[in-house]
């Protein structure tokens, strides 16, 4: 992202020192309330998206202006290099399946809406920028599903 966003305006970026997932959520949360006067965009991937869930309530319920996006997959995706360097190649089904996160695919829409955060998904950069132009010109959270190939 940093190359993606380097003539952006000013911004700063928090992110995990770590390698604990799940972060995402909740430090955007953090942020927004400790900066009011800024907007938080809050990048987050599918899988990562579910071990914190339940902050978006929050974001609701403390009307904080936090858009996040998700970065939707639908896969465990980087684990298939954690997966290759084991040595067993690509891996059968099963170990396959362990990275999958369809059937059912998440829906993140209803997800976020049945927490109190309007949220759209986009299958293109056009209809990214479309939602992104709408979340920012409209204060309180919103979440943009993006549906990635
Ligand atoms: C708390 C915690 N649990 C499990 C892991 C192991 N882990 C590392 S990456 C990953 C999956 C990440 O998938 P996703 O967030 O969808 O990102 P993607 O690679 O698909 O972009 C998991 C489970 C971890 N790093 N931290
Ligand atoms: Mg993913």
């Amino acid at each position: 992202m940093t190359p993606a966003t380097a003539g952006c305006p000013p911004h700063d970026w928090l992110q995990l020192t770590g390698g604990a997932i799940g972060v995402g959520l909740p430090m955007a949360t953090g942020a927004a309330i400790a900066c009011p006067d800024r907007s938080v965009l809050a990048l987050e991937a599918d899988g990562s998206a579910m071990y914190t869930i339940q902050a978006l309530w929050t974001h609701a319920r403390e009307r904080l202006d936090v858009t996040t996006v998700i970065c939707n997959n639908r896969s465990y995706a980087i684990l298939n290099i954690e997966l290759a360097r084991t040595g067993a190649g690509a891996g059968g089904p099963k170990a396959r399946d362990l990275l999958d996160l369809s059937r059912p695919d998440l829906d993140f829409v209803q997800l976020a809406e049945g927490m109190g955060v309007p949220a759209v998904a986009v299958h293109t950069a056009e209809e990214a920028v479309d939602a992104l132009t709408r979340a920012y010109a409209e204060p309180g959270p919103h979440l943009i599903d993006a549906i990635l190939a």
